[in-house]
């Protein structure tokens, strides 16, 4: 018998539980079929965070780091803990700790009605930028540093023109660089040499505001935006809304240079949304795509194909949670995307 693949489970805070237990019938699944994975599931979250004062302790981190080959993760975020710090220190730290530069967040559409031009993939680099959580607060005065080094933009702008290559579709970076003429002038060095090695790509360079104008009123024009991790949040926030809200967008992040069983972490763009947590309204597309994602990278791609056309066929059919404008539970749209799989 081969070595099971390993999944971490964390559902985290809020509605990451329930949009979780709808994605874990698919692993149930994917085993039936005869995939062989084993799964742990670990508590981090607000809660064990308030009851413990853990929030994500060296040797869990090392485990992950170490043992495993897939993460699937809910959601973090907690009105109980303002600082937010269980939530920088378990979900930041796994995608700093683990070179997870890459953050593929896809958009296609998932509905009848929607525009069935667009099919965009954006390519977020996740680790740096502003999001280093650097800078002070001083009386009358803010900073947060933004931080791009030369590496990570290279590892996540070679990953996008791989991709356009495999495509053949064009690729825009997104960017600043007439105003953040020190990171996002080394975007744009790193982006044409790429180029300039890429003849094969048809690449090209857009201010970022030009780039959300015309995403607003030609989204079928754009296939692949590689951006850094501040514009490629908003990029793919905005690409979400295309195809019916955050609720059914999937990501997958992972670090191209490390070896291929190595943690990858796959969640829902969404957070928490604590709002809702715990009545059944949140939407598990996402999380259930993201888990597709998954699959994909782990080179099962049946599996995935028959989960995004179950996700396809569930929604075509009418079956929709209250964001879409249904009457679905978290539950009943899980099933019925459940009920459109092949055995
Ligand atoms: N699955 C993405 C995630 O959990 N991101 C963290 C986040 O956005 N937290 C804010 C919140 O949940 O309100």
């Amino acid at each position: 018998m081969d070595i099971p693949v390993r999944i971490a489970l964390i559902p985290g805070d809020g509605v990451g539980g329930e949009v979780m237990t709808e994605a874990l019938p698919f692993l149930d699944w994917a085993c039936a079929r005869g995939r062989n994975l084993e799964t742990t599931l670990l508590p981090y979250g607000a809660d064990h965070f308030l009851a413990t004062g853990e929030t994500l302790p060296e040797s869990a981190y090392t485990s992950l780091r170490d043992g495993c080959d897939g993460i699937l993760f809910g959601a973090v975020g907690d009105p109980r803990v303002p600082s937010g710090r269980h939530a920088e220190e378990i979900l930041l730290r796994l995608r700093q700790g683990l070179e997870l530069t890459v953050n593929l967040r896809p958009c296609r559409p998932t509905a009848p009605g929607q525009d069935a031009a667009i099919d965009i993939e954006v390519f977020r680099e996740n680790t740096e930028g502003p999001y280093c959580l650097q800078g002070s607060t001083e009386p009358g005065r803010a900073v947060d540093l933004a931080i791009h080094t030369e590496p990570a933009v290279r590892r996540l702008l070679e990953a996008a023109f791989q991709r356009a290559a495999t495509r053949s579709c064009p690729l825009t970076l997104a960017h600043k660089a007439n105003v953040l003429k020190h990171g996002h002038g080394l975007w744009m060095r790193v982006f044409e040499e790429l180029r300039s090695r890429h003849p094969e790509v048809s690449a090209r360079t857009m201010h970022a505001d030009a780039l959300l104008c015309g995403l607003v009123q030609h989204p079928g024009a754009f296939s692949l935006i590689a951006a850094d991790n501040y514009l490629g949040d908003l990029i793919s926030d905005l690409c979400a809304a295309f195809i019916g809200g955050m609720g059914v967008a999937p990501s997958i992040s992972w670090a191209p240079h490390r070896p291929f069983r190595c943690a990858v972490l796959a969640e829902p763009v969404h957070g928490s949304a604590p709002d809702i947590a715990g009545r059944g309204l949140a939407n598990p597309v996402g999380m259930i795509l993201s888990t597709a994602l998954l699959f994909r990278h782990l080179g099962w791609e049946p599996e995935a194909i028959a989960m995004e056309a179950a996700v396809k066929a569930a929604l075509e059919s009418g079956a929709k949670t209250r964001d879409l404008g249904g009457a679905l539970s978290t539950a009943s749209m899980g099933a019925s995307i459940r009920s459109r799989l092949p055995r």
